[in-house]
């Protein structure tokens, strides 16, 4: 009876504090040490959701070898074929060829491979996004059934140890441009969450002069030039070449198929052809506590029903996105 009472006196008094904290802290939030304390208490629901679904869900060897490859290098690299057995990659090459051939999109291309500089998101004028420059997509979109497939997301959650948001899809034509490398072509740990995956699947051959993706095994790990939570990760040209020899860096070139899972907290770059373009669509994979999640903010929308989402990883991954 006493504690029936004492209850909600405690939560009265304790109530404003705890207003009181989140308003004097909320402006730290994406700042180290508070950041980290936050970023447990906030997943501490997807990291149940995932301890009960993992009692249901096995992985296949394949998937097994890309988390375990993640955890040791951050970043694992297969060919769409082998994770969707029976799955058309041709059905996608189709969808995100069509997109590319849109009269607006070839103009602009052209406008770029002659030199121009159209106005664009972020200042990246050299890539044309044919699904706008905050992405519209339709989830019955084959690309999207990879990107909220079960396999990918056993695979993303596998890594995380919870259940993960789609906090990013976009659809990418890097064309050829001269001079020095710029914004992502230079080499930067991301600075969203502390453990970001992002997949990058190669919609036509990439090659050394085609701004292949490039990143330094390990660097997922706090180490040298450690990362910043939501602030600048950009270190000055040469360090990390001369930290890193080649034989330390990997470059990945692949042909069209290519699916390349990454921890981006770790450094890497790419997107700079030299000759031709890149054509790639990617998605970016993140806990609740990543910047642009946390802030609501909504870097693609999704259109259609999402009742044909199959697993409750799924409909978590999307589940902060509206139409
Ligand atoms: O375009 C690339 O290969 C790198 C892009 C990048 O840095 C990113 O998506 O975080
Ligand atoms: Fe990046």
């Amino acid at each position: 009876m006493e504690r029936a009472v004492a209850r909600p006196r405690l939560i009265r008094l304790v109530t404003p504090l705890l207003v009181l904290c989140k308003k004097v802290l909320a402006p730290w939030r994406f700042h180290w040490p508070i950041y980290d304390v936050w970023r447990y208490f906030v997943n501490a629901t997807s990291r149940e959701l995932y301890r009960r679904d993992k009692k249901k869900i096995s992985l296949t060897p394949l998937e097994a070898s890309v988390i375990r490859e993640l955890k040791d290098t951050g970043i694992a690299v297969v060919e769409l074929s082998d994770i969707f057995s029976g799955f058309t990659f041709s059905d996608i090459q189709a969808w995100t060829e069509a997109q590319l051939r849109s009269p607006e999109i070839q103009e602009r291309i052209k406008i770029i491979e002659g030199g121009g500089q159209p106005r664009a998101r972020g200042g990246k004028y050299y890539i044309v996004r044919p699904l706008g420059d905050v992405p519209v997509i339709d989830i019955d979109a084959a690309v999207m059934g990879v990107t909220l497939s079960e396999s990918i997301l056993r695979i993303v959650c596998g890594y995380f140890g919870m259940f993960s948001r789609l906090a990013a899809v976009d659809l990418w034509y890097n064309v050829a441009t001269p001079g020095p490398d710029e914004f992502s072509q230079k080499w930067h740990r991301d600075p969203e969450d502390r453990a970001i995956i992002k997949t990058f699947l190669y919609l036509r051959d990439v090659d050394e002069a085609n701004g292949p993706f490039c990143y330094v095994p390990g660097t997922h790990r706090p180490g040298p030039l450690r990362q910043k939570i939501g602030r600048y990760n950009y270190p000055d040209d040469g360090v990390i070449e001369r930290r890193f020899p080649p034989n330390l860096r990997r470059v990945c070139t692949g042909k069209a198929g290519t699916l390349i899972f990454c921890d981006t907290t770790g450094f890497h770059k790419g997107g700079h052809p030299s000759k031709g373009a890149r054509f790639v669509f990617n998605a970016m994979y993140t806990t609740n506590g990543a910047e642009p999640v946390a802030r609501k903010s909504r870097l693609y929308h999704l259109k259609g029903a999402r009742g044909g989402l199959q697993s409750a990883a799924a409909r978590y991954a999307v589940g902060l996105c509206g139409d």
